[in-house]
């Protein structure tokens, strides 16, 4: 088994340009020397470019910034997680920014029909729909998508309608979440384990909570880069304060991938750009070796 890191070059889900160049930069400051030092082998797809914009005319359509950019390149990653997965690969999708799991998420439960679960470590919980989305930005709808209750076909990214039943979701660590989604999560039966919650009780016990609630599933693991404070990682197009540290969010990360079975896994909305002194380079290339360094990865049957 290879980890296979697939490049997905999309920022018109955030509309901060910076985000789609995150693999390249990533690629030339380091993250091949990591790659080399892992135990085990890999492969580099880049087999997803850059679209260009379809119509400049016309960019908002049925309440979607660039629906169909991205609806394409969703379709194209689902493919090739697909592939990656069939050839018994461990996908790990380099982003982009959030809209992309989409594909990530359909491919997913595609291969892994039963017993899945998506753990979704993020600042934000990307529940909102094209009405209850003031900025109309898909990557904070990929998980109302992904539940099938959009109003677009932005529900039907690889295959027509839903993907995954709200008690299978797990978001982990939000502290901005909008009134709308508020009601999304509650109305889908999400399962929410809120910065709030994290730090009125603790979070050993909210990650215990977490990690028993999914025992024995097939794990996809959707990593935002937001979690982290904003004052630690600005390079990120959303940024929110009160977060939590990187020590952290490296904890979190370390048992997740070493207490369950995880089969793949996203990282999304690094944005080089913003990030002028490479503080952030080294925070995110920190989390990677960690993750290479403890990934175990073993052949999944379906
Ligand atoms: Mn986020």
């Amino acid at each position: 088994m290879k980890l296979e890191i697939i490049n997905v070059p999309l920022n018109y889900g955030c509309q901060n340009w910076g985000t789609a160049k995150c693999y390249e930069y990533l690629k030339a400051n380091g993250l091949i020397e990591l790659l080399d030092k892992c135990k085990y082998e890999y492969v580099l797809n880049e087999n997803i470019k850059q679209v260009d914009i379809y119509d400049q005319n016309n960019l908002i359509i049925d309440g979607c910034k660039y629906k169909n950019e991205i609806i394409d390149t969703c379709n194209l990653l689902a493919q090739n997680i697909t592939n990656s997965y069939e050839n018994n690969n461990f996908p790990i999708i380099i982003g982009g920014d959030h809209s992309l799991a989409m594909g990530s998420i359909a491919a997913f439960t595609k291969q892994y029909p039963n017993q899945h679960s998506l753990i979704w470590v993020d600042a934000h919980t990307d529940i909102n729909t094209e009405k209850t989305s003031d900025s109309k930005n898909v990557h904070g709808m990929p998980i109302a998508a992904s539940l099938g209750i959009c109003a677009s076909n932005i529900n039907d990214v690889y295959y027509t309608g839903k993907k995954i039943k709200g008690d299978d979701v797990h978001i982990f660590g939000a502290r901005s979440i909008d009134e709308g989604e508020y009601i999304n999560i509650a109305l889908n039966n999400v399962n929410l384990y809120s910065d709030a919650i994290i730090k009125q009780t603790s979070l050993i016990a909210q990650l215990d909570t977490l990690i028993k609630n999914n025992r024995d599933k097939k794990v996809h693991l959707s990593f935002d880069v937001d979690v982290i404070d904003c004052d630690v990682f600005y390079a990120t197009g959303t940024c929110e304060t009160a977060g939590m540290s990187v020590r952290d969010v490296k904890y979190i990360l370390k048992r997740l991938i070493t207490e369950l079975n995880i089969v793949s896994m996203d990282i999304v909305e690094y944005s080089p750009i913003l990030d002028k002194d490479q503080n952030n380079l080294k925070i995110v290339l920190d989390i990677i070796q960690m993750i290479l360094e403890n990934l175990k990865i073993t052949n999944n049957e379906n």
